[in-house]
């Protein structure tokens, strides 16, 4: 299903007069407003093709009605969510979990709905069906040069997956590290997955990019090769400037400080991009924003602070995606909150009086500068994001919006109540 533009304009006539009264009211205390709106309408995030099926757990999953069973059902979902948000242009493949089959076809029915393809994943944690060699032990870091050579073949046939529609970077995740202490020598691994990478980086086209995730655990719950963003920087540097680090919020031990990790990568640019979601314990699945909306704004804040200082565009100049899926929620409705909690840190980061702050700072005065950045984010910029939105021919309140239009009822009507994507 698709949905019309008149059926979102309905709505939004319901709710305008309300609308223009918050807008006003914050609005007018906004310093270079169309500036602010402007950035916020040129701020996309995109969706990745696996979050749209209900997840599960290792324990269960109960499935969701009306999920998408193919691949051109979860491009159809990603049109739902970028007519309603006018954020989400994109879509991050995983293969082979979504094989573009027709690459051409496809890609046209994306551009209908105004998307491209974003990043593409390659994925040796799990093994295929008719696969000759295991990953049980790992993959690029594996001891048998014959494993890594199968999942380096693997990564460059993602690549032109990729290649055929558009894509321009690799996101590569590995699961390799081990799960008891002696199992792996560390060094021999970590030169291993530096090895392999080096082979993949030397298949990439000029214009590509390689994209290098960390995870300090899980599914290994000893070690993980590439474990931490030291390991990620590392390999990156030494494969060269095509290769950068990819911070997935998720993917640090409790406490971490992934502000000052992001701010780092990003004055040696080196941060290739993000994939959002949020935790409370060692989760890296639940919705953006539902648990530390105020660590999303201090991550917010030096990304925006750290852009302006390379002169860098805040749209275009890292890849910005989602990587959560969920067992209980309507995962459209999950991926809309998780979009607009993205649009909120991001507008309260361009709030934030960076004049101010730096004087603040440079004058020690802490207490000024911790008023200055909560000035900021406790500044409600709902209506803001809502305009930026109404004015891109979207909804002002995706998610209700969603629920007024009965998506996903229609949804269970084309494809079933029990349907299963495909993925995790
Ligand atoms: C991993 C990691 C990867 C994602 C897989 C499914 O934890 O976040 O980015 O592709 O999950
Ligand atoms: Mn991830
Ligand atoms: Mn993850």
């Amino acid at each position: 299903m698709q949905i019309e533009k008149h059926q979102i304009d309905e709505i939004n006539h319901q709710h305008l007069a309300k609308h223009r009264r918050k807008f006003e009211f914050v609005a007018v205390d906004i310093a270079k407003l169309d500036e602010v709106l402007q950035k916020i309408s040129a701020f996309n995030i995109a969706i990745p093709s696996w979050a749209l099926g209900t997840g599960g757990t290792r324990f269960g999953r109960f499935s969701g009605g009306g999920e998408p069973r193919n691949l051109e059902e979860k491009i159809e979902d990603v049109g739902i969510i970028h007519a309603l948000n006018k954020s989400s242009n994109s879509i991050s493949l995983h293969i082979p979990w979504d094989i573009p089959e027709n690459a051409t076809s496809i890609k046209a029915q994306a551009a209908q709905l105004g998307l491209h393809f974003d990043a593409v994943n390659s994925n040796t944690f799990q093994d295929q069906p008719n696969q000759k060699l295991s990953y049980k032990y790992g993959s690029l870091h594996h001891v048998d040069k014959a494993v890594r050579r199968q999942a380096v073949e693997h990564n460059i046939e993602v690549i032109k997956y990729g290649v055929q529609l558009d894509s321009k970077a690799l996101s590569v995740w590995l699961s390799d590290g081990s799960n008891f202490p002696g199992q792996l020598n560390f060094r021999k691994a970590f030169q291993n997955t530096l090895e392999s990478l080096h082979e993949i980086y030397d298949a990439l086209p000029d214009d590509w990019k390689i994209w290098i995730e960390y995870k300090p655990y899980e599914p290994n719950f000893y070690s993980t090769t590439i474990g931490d963003w030291g390991q990620s920087y590392l390999l990156a540097t030494k494969l060269g400037a095509k290769a950068s680090t990819l911070v997935d919020l998720g993917h640090h031990l409790q406490g971490a400080n992934i502000e000052q990790i992001v701010s780092i990568l990003l004055m040696e640019g080196k941060l290739a991009g993000f994939h959002f979601n949020d935790s409370k314990y060692g989760d890296d699945d639940l919705t953006v924003g539902s648990i530390n909306p105020y660590q999303l704004f201090l991550i917010f804040n030096e990304l925006v602070e750290g852009m302006d200082a390379r002169g860098m565009n805040h749209a275009t100049g890292i890849g910005w995606m989602i990587d959560a899926s969920h067992n209980v929620k309507d995962p459209i409705e999950d991926l809309l909150q998780s979009v607009q909690a993205i649009k909120i840190a991001y507008a309260q980061a361009l709030l934030v009086d960076k004049n101010a702050l730096l004087s603040a700072q440079n004058s020690n005065d802490v207490t000024l500068a911790q008023e200055i950045l909560q000035t900021a984010y406790r500044t409600d910029v709902r209506p803001l994001i809502a305009e930026a939105c109404l004015v891109a021919g979207g909804a002002l309140d995706p998610v209700a919006t969603y629920r007024r239009l009965n998506v996903r009822a229609n949804l269970i009507k084309e494809r079933g109540s029990k349907t299963v994507a495909t993925g995790l």
